[in-house]
């Protein structure tokens, strides 16, 4: 078949965790060649027994492909690895979990060794790589051109999101995404919580609460849309007013409940520090400039 004649792009792979594992047999399996170095060599068995190639030091695996993927715990252990290593001519692409500043201070410190970075931020977990079906995908930021060039290849493992030139941007997406799932996490404890001690199977609560989270969803574009406009009545179904009147409901049944408040309290808190400004005909937006310092 045509597309078996067609010579893949060799990648060399730094780390070889749960995700670099994982990434590394999607690039096999794709047919990319693939180089690999762990600083473990132990770890590294299994995927060559799939026809990887071990690298004796992070040095020999960077000096054997243009194209240089990073997947490690942290950024100190990226700059750990990276340090003993000839990156001039690299086309460096950093998956590992860092903050924004963090990608930003290795853009500038790869370039400075002539390497083109390129920062991704992973939004799928282990079993969801090299799975087209699983929804999995990479924020990227940085060098476009970078990102051009390697795209194909970039999306074996998963899909691509190309989020701008800005280093920071994609690890920003990622905590911004992630830390929003916290908070819908957050919120599930509470309500599973409060039916804790009761004969409610946590199991009948468990659908109904997944389709209430979906259908509250998209209130995200309402938000979006009074941020953009910078009209937060625009549209409002549930004024700040009505709702912080209802918060005590919320307080009183997670006492009858021996519930603590803890993860509710807070954005009450900032609810009715809004409230008291005069912004009570406003939606909820108002409490994203009570976070932005
Ligand atoms: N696994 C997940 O669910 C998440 C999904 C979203 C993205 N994250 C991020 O991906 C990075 C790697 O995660 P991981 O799952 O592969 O993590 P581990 O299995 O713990 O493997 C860590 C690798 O990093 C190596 N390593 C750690 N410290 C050093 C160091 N100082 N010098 C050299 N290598 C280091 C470690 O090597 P070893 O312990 O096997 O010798 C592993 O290769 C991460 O940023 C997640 O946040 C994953």
């Amino acid at each position: 078949m045509a597309h078996d004649t067609v010579e893949k792009t060799p990648v060399t792979l730094l780390g070889l965790g749960a995700m670099g594992t994982a990434l590394g047999r999607a690039w096999l399996a794709a047919g990319h060649p693939l180089t690999v170095w762990n600083r473990t060599p132990a770890r590294a068995a299994a995927i060559c027994a799939e026809a990887a190639r071990a690298a004796e030091s992070a040095a020999e695996a960077v000096a054997a492909n243009t194209l240089v993927v990073v997947c490690l715990l942290d950024d100190a252990s990226v700059e750990e690895v990276l340090a003993g290593t000839d990156l001039a001519g690299r086309d460096l692409v950093n998956l590992t979990t860092s903050t924004p500043a963090q990608a930003r201070v290795r853009a500038g410190w790869a370039r400075e060794r002539g390497a083109r970075y390129l920062d991704g931020g992973i939004m799928a977990v282990p079993p969801m790589i090299g799975v087209p079906d699983a929804g999995g995908y990479v924020f990227y930021s940085g060098s476009r051109e970078l990102f051009e060039r390697h795209r194909e290849t970039l999306g074996v493992p998963a899909g691509t999101t190309y989020v701008g030139r800005d280093a920071g941007f994609a690890a920003l997406h990622d905590v911004a995404l992630l830390s929003a799932m916290y908070g819908m996490f957050a919120g599930a404890a509470h309500a599973f919580a409060l039916i804790r001690r009761e004969d409610i199977d946590p199991a009948s609560l468990a659908p109904l609460l997944a389709d209430w989270l979906v259908a509250m969803a998209p209130a995200v574009h309402q938000t979006a849309d009074q941020l953009r406009s910078g009209d937060y009545a625009k549209g409002v179904v549930s004024n700040l007013a009505m709702q912080v009147a209802g918060t005590p409901t919320f307080l009183r049944t997670a006492e009858e409940q021996g519930v603590s408040p803890e993860l509710l309290s807070p954005y009450f808190a900032l609810m009715r520090r809004r409230l008291a400004e005069g912004s009570g005909e406003e939606d909820l937006t108002g409490v994203i400039d009570l976070l932005v310092r």
